[in-house]
């Protein structure tokens, strides 16, 4: 269940909750203010989220107090022409961080396109199809750093024909920012974006409620927006979605308001900048150091059963044979008990070799390859997993896909599905529920059209190891590929 903060004074009902020190059960409830809070309320509010805790709201861009280097991974999303691409490019350009060719040239191609000032979405979409169209078209990464981390933030098309990549761009954020055009409010293409995001795991998200100097800064506009954000969660919580922590921001990417620096213009709101938001999210590294579940992030793949994909067999010395992959969940030990699957056979983790040579252990993420003390017969496809906590291996799976292909997805159709390191033919056996996008309902329907998303079944050809996406992102996923053009039409999360 979200808990939306904000930190507009008057704020007529926002949604809040205390993540600190909740079991992960309790991470289900939130409550909505029936009354609104006093007119100066903004640390009553603010004591509930981690964003925007008082000591979060005082730190500045140049506070270096948080020296550290964690790597936080952020997907812009959100309805077309939204200002995604422009926000990112102001981020860039107030905390100095746009070559001076780069800006040269970006000033250059606003001035061919009749402008006088710098349009900063021509700094983030590169191809020149998305400059002539002015839209976003593929994914764009920028990589650079605040005080304290580096962030990686994907610019997503907001096209309804993109959201293909669009998920690909949030497939392994930590944070979604949702940029809201507050002259159009939240419009249907804004609740797919965050439906997805959330179906793919994140639980943290900043709203930029964007364009405010075209309402000229107006509070009652902004709380209009909360409240319909409000609205909104409420309905996804009806349907099991979560969207975790959410954070509301009045922001001006044209002008800068709010983004790195304070607006004098929103006087009546007290909450973070999106800066100071970003520095204060939780990133891999900070959910996986909170203990005892405080944390929402479920499906956090350190935390997770170790799953090691098997992505080929290497022979070493002629003799004897390693087993190479990425560890996809948990942290791989030497002399740990572990068992092949679908073989089920038992043996011990003999010795792990990485980049950095032979090593005691490896988390998640790390390629490496390793000698097991007993021979097994292995090839690509099989997995080698934690003893101790076992996947699925099954030829029945229930998943939520959201389906990209041109034809709408029908039960009795046959593709090509493709978990991890194991590709195998599929059969959709059954369409249960579509969500219906407007209303956030899952009605019950034949089939799954061009951009929908559905709870589904399928038969697969051979057996695969899977666990919950809730448990693993990286073994509770797969792709559905079009046999005849290896196309991919659809992702699936493991239910
Ligand atoms: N008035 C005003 N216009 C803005 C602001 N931010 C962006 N725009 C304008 O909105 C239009 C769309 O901006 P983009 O940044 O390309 O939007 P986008 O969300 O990246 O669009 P797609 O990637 O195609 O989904 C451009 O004309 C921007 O100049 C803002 O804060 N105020
Ligand atoms: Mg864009």
């Amino acid at each position: 269940m979200p808990g939306i903060d904000s930190h507009i004074e008057t704020d007529p009902r926002p949604l809040v909750k205390d993540r600190a020190g909740h079991s992960s059960s309790d991470t289900a409830i939130s409550r909505i203010h029936a009354d609104p809070p006093p007119a100066a309320s903004v640390s009553s509010v603010s004591s509930v989220s981690s964003v925007a805790t008082p000591t979060a709201r005082t730190r500045s861009f140049h506070d270096e107090s948080h020296d550290c280097n964690e790597l936080l991974r952020v997907a812009a999303v959100g309805a077309v022409d939204d200002g995604k691409s422009t926000l990112i490019g102001r981020l860039l350009h107030d905390t100095g961080q746009i070559p001076d060719d780069h800006l040269q040239a970006a000033l250059m191609a606003s001035k061919r396109r009749g402008m006088d000032t710098l349009d900063l979405s021509l700094i983030t979409d590169g191809l020149q199809a998305e400059r002539d169209q002015g839209i976003t078209i593929d994914v764009a990464h920028r990589y650079f750093t605040i005080p304290g981390r580096k962030l990686i933030v994907a610019d997503c098309p907001g096209h309804l024909q993109y959201t293909r990549n669009m998920a690909t761009g949030s497939s392994n954020a930590d944070l979604a920012l949702v940029v809201v055009d507050i002259t159009r409010g939240i419009r249907q293409q804004t609740t797919r974006h965050m439906v997805i995001a959330s179906l793919f795991g994140i639980r943290q998200y900043i709203i930029a409620v964007n364009k405010m100097d075209s309402v000229s800064f107006d509070q009652t506009c902004f709380a209009d927006i909360l409240s319909a954000l409000a609205d909104l969660g409420s309905r996804l919580d009806l349907t099991g979605m979560d969207l975790g922590e959410v954070t509301v921001i009045p922001v001006s990417a044209l002008s800068g308001d709010n983004v790195v620096h304070r607006s004098e213009r929103t006087s009546w709101y007290g909450g973070p900048t999106l800066l100071a938001a970003l520095q204060h999210a939780h990133t891999h590294a900070t959910a996986v150091s909170l203990s005892n579940g405080a944390t929402s992030h479920t499906n956090d793949s350190t935390k997770a059963a170790m799953r090691l994909p098997v992505q080929s067999v290497i022979r070493v010395n002629g003799t004897s044979r390693r087993y190479a992959g990425m560890v996809a969940a948990g942290e791989l030990e030497a002399g740990q008990e572990v068992i092949v699957l679908p073989s089920r056979v038992h043996t011990r983790i003999e010795g792990i070799w990485s980049a950095a040579g032979q090593v005691a252990s490896a988390v998640s993420s790390t390629s490496v390859s390793v000698a097991l003390t007993d021979e097994v017969g292995i090839s690509r496809g099989d997995v080698i997993v934690a003893a101790n906590g076992l996947p699925q291996v099954t030829t029945h799976l229930e998943a939520v896909l959201c389906w990209w292909g041109m034809e709408p997805a029908s039960a009795g159709q046959h593709y090509l599905l493709k978990a991890g390191t194991k590709i195998t033919r599929a059969k959709l056996s059954s369409i249960r529920t579509v969500l219906d996008v407007d209303n956030i309902q899952e009605v019950p329907a034949a089939k799954l059209p061009h951009n929908g998303i559905g709870k589904v079944e399928v038969e697969t050809a051979s057996a695969l190891t899977v666990d919950s996406y809730a448990a693993s992102r990286a073994t509770g996923s797969f792709i559905i590929v079009d046999e005849s053009n290896n196309a991919t039409l659809g992702a699936g999360m493991v239910i």
